[in-house]
């Protein structure tokens, strides 16, 4: 076969992934996304560093899960699983059900009922897994996926899976390589934390210890349970992905964050909008509210004047696609004008806009 374009992250990094099956990877050519500078970006907030995105949208389903997804899901062929099941906020719903199909597995999903973003559930929909609505929170879900999952016959692909964390390890991988050496900073969002915990496990893999970077987490203020130092009963905020009050990886995100002399900071849902427009309105990279967490930590920490990184090189990780969440852009953004099909209104309307 030529070589078309990405591989997919088993065939480039299997061998360093601690999984089985990786000789018959499940995969949809995840992975190999760009780092995209963002200059103005960087002016605009007054950073003073050397912005870099790393556009986890642009993966096959449109989000990072799809790296971690590859792994559990080759792991859960390997393993014989004919049923995998997650909880979810959306994107580990679509994620699990695109590879559950290529894989010939049925795919059951929970979400909490009405918080999902709506090209998230169309995903899951689309792909034929079978999603479940659970009248509470993400977390109600988790509980009850893993109660579900201990004693069924039935895989579990969350991030509480190993597999996912080998997976979605990669992208640290990835910077390194495309960067010629790891960041000083690296920042995302956190909300089950997961991904927080697989960078930072990527990194250690990959560099030595004094190269490390220093990991910095976003949370939106209503569902902030790693800032507060304790689980938020009823998680609230427009980032639906990581409106998760109690995450199953904490003690990991814990260590990362402790590990790198890192942080984590909180950002009210109008910072986080405000950094999603400016993303998509000053360097043209769209992405789902969530995704911006990470970067309104940094520029937040930076204007209060916690830490500095002038004349650094931070990666800031947008793990879905703007596209996952078109009620948020719709929300968020000037409407659309319509006018008669005429030349003078077209006319007014281009100059006044
Ligand atoms: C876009 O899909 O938890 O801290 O169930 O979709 O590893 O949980 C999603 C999480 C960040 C947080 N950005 O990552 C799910 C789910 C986006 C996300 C996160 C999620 P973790």
């Amino acid at each position: 076969m030529p070589e078309l374009g990405r591989r997919g992250v088993i065939a480039r990094y299997g061998h360093r992934m601690a999984i089985d099956g990786i000789e018959a990877p499940v995969t949809l050519c995840e992975g190999g996304t760009p780092l995209i500078p963002a200059p103005r970006l960087a002016r605009e907030l007054g950073l003073g560093c050397e912005l870099v995105l790393k556009y986890e949208g642009l993966n096959p389903t449109g989000s990072f899960k799809d790296r971690g997804m590859t792994a559990a899901i080759t792991q859960a062929a390997a393993d014989g699983a004919r049923v995998v099941m997650c909880a979810s906020t959306g994107n580990t719903a679509a994620s699990a059900a695109a590879y559950a199909a290529r894989a010939g597995m049925r795919c059951v999903v929970v979400v909490p009922d009405g918080k999902v973003a709506l090209g998230k559930l169309a995903g899951a929909v689309a792909y034929g897994a079978r999603v479940v609505a659970v009248k509470g929170s993400f977390d109600d879900g988790l509980r009850l996926v893993r109660e579900a999952t201990e004693t069924s016959g039935i895989a579990l692909v969350n991030s509480l899976n190993p597999a996912r964390i080998e997976g979605q390890k990669t992208a640290a991988f990835e910077i390194c390589e495309a960067l010629g050496g790891p960041p000083d900073w690296l920042c995302l969002p956190v909300g089950n934390a997961g991904n927080i915990t697989a960078y930072w496990k990527g990194f250690r893999e990959e560099v030595s210890a004094g190269e490390l970077p220093r990991m910095l987490g976003g949370q939106a203020a209503g569902a902030a349970p790693l800032v507060l130092g304790r689980p938020v009963e009823r998680p609230d905020t427009v980032a639906t992905a990581i409106r998760i009050g109690n995450p199953a990886r904490w003690t990991e995100a814990q260590a990362a964050i402790d590990g790198s002399s890192g942080l984590v900071a909180a950002v009210e849902d109008a910072g986080i909008l405000r950094v999603y427009r400016m993303l998509a309105q000053l360097e043209g990279v769209f992405c789902e509210p969530s995704s911006a967490a990470g970067l309104a930590a940094l520029a937040g920490e930076v204007a209060r004047g916690a830490i500095s990184v002038t004349g650094r090189t931070v990666v800031c990780v947008l793990t879905g696609h703007g596209l996952k969440d078109p009620d948020a852009a719709m929300a968020s953004a000037r409407p659309c004008v319509a006018v008669e099909p005429r030349l003078e209104p077209l006319l007014e309307a281009a100059s006044n806009g």
